[in-house]
């Protein structure tokens, strides 16, 4: 079995609040991880920008593109703190005994037009062959009309899911799910479940996040699950029951009927 997790930004980092690790979120996430690669599963790890790479991409305004000294220096800088990010979780995956490999996105990944062209798999299916846990993240990458693009580690999960015929993807969310109004508004209930069909206004999240937020996240999880995969979206601290397809509160993403 493979497992494609996607750790979102908002899981690790406080997004309101610039460079801020969130070191025993990573700790949970470490040890969820270990069980299921305990239970005999291979996994891929992508994670997010959170706030190390928004902020500095939002700052030079990358999501526009263009190839300016300036935007140049922008897409020097959030390379800089996505792979200070990166670094942070690999060491304490690597403290929780995982075999943690940084896989560096923008050299595998090309755009075009602000879509993804190329991401290779090659490397990624050598480490996991090998016994690795690859560790791709959401990146600012070459785009050969644009100059400059971000791709978003939920179109690069969503990728490796389909390409390397991933059983389970799981979104890992702060907000610990789906909710049917922004949490903590009033009324606000856990979707345990949700389709193409039924979707429904869920929402944006909150703070600095040029991919998108919410409804590009079900876009991705919807497309993995027409590709065959297990999709769940829900809190770091049920990793191993989305993993393994165990009942607890998250939200399962239904494959469309048709
Ligand atoms: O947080 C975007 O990845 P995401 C990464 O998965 C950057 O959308 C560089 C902002």
């Amino acid at each position: 079995m493979l497992l494609v997790v996607k750790l979102g930004g908002s899981a690790v980092t406080d997004k309101a609040r610039p460079f801020l690790f969130k070191e025993q979120r990573a700790e949970l996430f470490a040890r969820e991880l270990a069980r299921v690669l305990e239970a005999g599963s291979k996994a891929v790890v992508v994670h997010g920008g959170g706030s190390f790479g928004h902020p500095v991409a939002s700052k030079y305004r990358l999501h526009e593109g263009g190839l300016t000294r300036e935007k140049l220096l922008g897409f020097a800088e959030t390379r800089y703190w996505m792979n200070e990010l990166n670094q942070r979780i690999v060491s304490v995956l690597l403290r929780h005994g995982i075999p943690a490999v940084a896989v560096q996105t923008s050299a595998i990944a090309l755009m075009e037009g602000g879509s993804l062209r190329e991401l290779s798999t090659a490397p990624v299916e050598r480490l996991l062959g090998m016994g690795l846990v690859p560790v791709l993240y959401g990146d600012v990458v070459p785009d050969l009309s644009r100059g400059v693009a971000i791709l978003s580690g939920d179109m690069i999960a969503v990728h490796l899911a389909c390409a390397l015929r991933a059983s389970a993807l799981v979104f890992l969310v702060g907000s610990g799910g789906v909710y049917s109004k922004p949490p903590g508004t009033p009324g606000a209930y856990l979707v345990r479940e949700l389709g193409e069909e039924d979707m429904v206004d869920v929402g944006e999240s909150r703070g600095v996040d040029v991919t998108g937020g919410l409804r590009q996240k079900l876009e991705c999880a919807f497309k993995a699950a027409r590709c065959g995969a297990r999709v769940a979206i829900g809190g770091v601290e049920h990793l191993w029951e989305m993993a393994l397809g165990v009942d607890a509160p998250y939200t399962r993403i239904r494959a469309s009927r048709e």
